[in-house]
């Protein structure tokens, strides 16, 4: 039966953490993953979350299946983080929102759903992006085509080449965009870049996919949420699919939302029938923990207070890490100007090393990055900063 079996490509990002795990050399560092590691090294369990867990474990709550759409309360706190607890696109009950396995799980119940709308439509994400979209957009059956983002030559966004693709694609295409925190350059849109793009889409009758799996890691939880915010100003129907696995800390409990826009109530009430159609033959409905802890977080007054402070303590050594990665690799004698690190925002850097010397600093010093360049800014701490610094001086 599984003679003729081909063995499948590791994921480029996910593989190098097994090959992280075999090195045996005490020095070695990860920035490959795209996760949050507190000052001592580890991953956070926040207090907030903590709290909420101890809660609920003395409340010996029954474990029954959830409606498919999952936890009520909690769609309803994803819906005010993402949109604003007073957006009238609440308020007119147009939203829909549905509990997902992770940002993943959301994405994908969205191309599933979007492959039975517009079978024939195509789908377009950044060049770069995470390499998770393209897989996930053609296992629901579309054609994925990039668009120009990234301009290595400033370290910045390709303005003129991202419209003129998003203008050359076919009509009623699917664009997938990164709300906040670029994965994986660190470089976003400013509000400007997407008031343009909103209007590109318009004309074009294009269908905005919003993917935030990053929301309070950039600016802060309101401002990360701006590209949303203006989306759900403008009219269109769109996507958003939503992740608490970095700004809860709760990677491995998959706590995701897939959110859809709508023009009214009613259309609002026939989207939700068929995404549950998704789900139910999918997982049929999701777990309850990690919805749980994450609901009663942010619907408690002081919980919630808890968990801004403590995003705001990772948001805050992120921006620290960047600022001393850029002073210390200028006091190393760098050959290279890397300013632009800290100008960029979130967890990861697109940080131009090449191929080679990514490979080099695996080998010669235990430093892991992505082959691409990406390094996980997020997994600086004061200890391991000087390291890594003077590895990459002395590879470039
Ligand atoms: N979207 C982007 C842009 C991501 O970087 C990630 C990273 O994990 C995800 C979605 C998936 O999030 P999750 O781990 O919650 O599935
Ligand atoms: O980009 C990252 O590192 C994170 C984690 O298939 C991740 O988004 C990476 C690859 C993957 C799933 C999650």
């Amino acid at each position: 039966l599984f003679s003729a079996v081909e063995m499948a490509p590791r994921d480029p990002i996910l593989g190098l953490n097994e090959a992280f795990n075999a090195d045996t050399r005490t020095t070695k560092v990860n920035l490959g993953v795209g996760v949050y590691y507190n000052e001592e090294g580890r991953i956070p369990l926040l207090r907030a979350v903590a709290e909420a867990e101890k809660a609920r474990i003395a409340a010996h709550a029954p474990r029954g299946y959830l409606p498919i759409e999952g936890i009520a309360a909690y769609d309803q706190a994803v819906q005010n983080l993402l949109f604003g607890a007073d957006s009238a696109l609440i308020t007119d009950s147009r939203v829909v929102t549905a509990q997902a396995l992770g940002g993943t799980g959301a994405l994908k119940i969205g191309a599933d759903f979007l492959k039975r709308l517009l079978p024939d439509s195509v789908v377009a994400i950044s060049d770069p992006s995470w390499e998770n979209h393209r897989a996930l957009f053609e296992s629901a059956g579309f054609p994925v085509h990039n668009y120009r983002y990234y301009d290595a030559t400033t370290n910045g966004v390709n303005r003129a080449g991202l419209l003129e693709d998003l203008k050359a694609l076919p009509p009623r295409s699917i664009v997938v965009l990164h709300a906040c925190c670029h994965n994986p350059t660190g470089v976003d849109l400013e509000l400007d870049d997407w008031k343009a793009i909103l209007e590109v889409l318009r004309e074009r009758e294009h269908v905005p996919f919003l993917d935030i799996a990053y929301q309070g890691f950039g600016d802060g939880i309101d401002q990360d949420a701006s590209a949303v915010r203006l989306f759900a100003q403008s009219g269109l129907q769109f996507f958003v699919s939503s992740s608490f696995s970095k700004s809860f800390s709760l990677y491995g409990e998959r706590v995701g939302a897939l959110s859809i826009v709508t023009a009214s109530k009613e259309e609002a009430g026939r989207v939700l029938s068929q995404i549950k159609r998704v789900i139910r033959t999918n997982y049929s409905n999701p777990p309850t923990h990690g919805a749980t802890v994450v609901a009663s977080v942010l619907n408690s007054p002081e919980l919630r207070a808890m968990w801004e402070a403590e995003l705001a303590e990772m948001r805050d050594r992120i921006r620290a890490m960047r600022l001393a990665m850029v002073e210390q690799l200028a006091s190393q004698g760098a050959a290279r100007d890397f300013s632009f690190v800290a100008r960029q925002r979130g967890m990861f850097s697109y940080s131009g090393l090449s191929a080679e010397q990514v490979e080099r600093l695996k080998n010669e010093f235990g430093i892991y990055a992505v082959g691409t360049g990406r390094i996980c800014v997020a997994a600086l701490n004061t200890r391991n900063l000087a390291a890594v610094t003077s590895a990459i001086a002395q590879v470039l």
